[in-house]
């Protein structure tokens, strides 16, 4: 079968164009990572090109040997992926060591994936050991409203939970372990990565302080819809807090608690402070 006519890839090409018409990738911002499963690999082998130039990842990953992804390209526009995703996007494979990787597929105008490519594969390394290899979507986007946050909030963990929890009913439901907080850092290198796969040991979706947020899933809708939920809820704490300065009436942790019970999620007590 020919790459572009693989399910897993035209759901890659429609989440990277979801997540453009939503507005959170200008430019180059943003990307977009896939683990992909053997069955589907093997079933794109035809066009699978195993002669390229091996390159260095920037760490190691020693839980992904030999793992294959499909990967959005360091400078490529999320806008075009729908168009020439073959110039847009990528397929790569880890190499026997954990640190170097091969693009295998796509890219054919050259370049390189993702520059936040330790990121993504140190968070899917994550994933894939606590989910038992459940977790296949790392995505990161440039999401305005939770960017808009981490100016005015705490960059705790705790508050981003608790203020996004309380901005929508589904939140906790959708989220319930929680968002973690990334300070401000350099992006695209090892450090971020290491703090960022730090908190994917605890939750699914990492903030960046004053640039976006990263999102882990098992598939892409559990993944996009992570983002969207996410960012709604910010969307919704920007327009409470620009109305006014404080709540007049907000859900408490006591219905968080009712909440928890009967949709049978279990929510960190570290969250429902008073
Ligand atoms: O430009 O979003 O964080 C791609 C990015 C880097
Ligand atoms: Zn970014």
């Amino acid at each position: 079968m020919k790459v572009l006519d693989a399910n897993f890839v035209k759901s890659f090409i429609r989440m990277a164009n979801d997540g453009w018409e939503q507005g959170w990738h200008e430019r180059n911002g943003g990307n977009l990572s896939y683990r992909i499963k053997p069955d589907e690999i093997e079933s794109v082998k035809e066009e699978l090109d195993e002669s390229g130039e091996w390159k260095e990842i920037g760490t190691s990953v020693p839980g992904l040997l030999g793992e294959y992804f499909m990967v959005t390209g360091s400078g490529k526009y999320f806008r075009n992926v729908i168009l020439d995703p073959e110039d847009s996007c990528c397929i790569i494979r880890v190499d026997e060591t954990g640190e170097n990787y091969q693009v295998q597929w796509g890219l054919i105008h050259g370049g390189r994936p993702t520059s936040e490519l330790p990121s993504h594969l140190m968070n899917h390394e994550v994933k894939k050991r606590i989910t038992s290899g459940k977790y296949r979507v790392i995505y990161h986007a440039h999401t305005p409203n939770v960017i808009a946050l981490t100016f005015v909030l705490p960059l705790k963990d705790e508050v981003f939970t608790r203020e996004l929890w309380e901005m929508a009913t589904e939140c906790p439901v959708v989220f319930p372990d929680g968002i973690g907080v990334v300070p401000w850092m350099v992006p695209g290198g090892r450090d971020i990565a290491v703090a960022t796969s730090k908190l994917m040991e605890d939750y699914d979706v990492a903030v960046w302080a004053h640039h976006g947020m990263f999102c882990s899933g098992e598939d892409f809708d559990l993944t996009f819809g992570l983002m969207h939920t996410v960012e709604k809820s910010a969307e919704i704490l920007v327009k409470t807090l620009s109305m006014a300065q404080t709540k007049r009436q907000t859900i408490t942790p006591q219905n968080f608690r009712d909440l928890a019970k009967d949709f049978k999620v279990k929510l960190p007590e570290k969250f429902l402070y008073e």
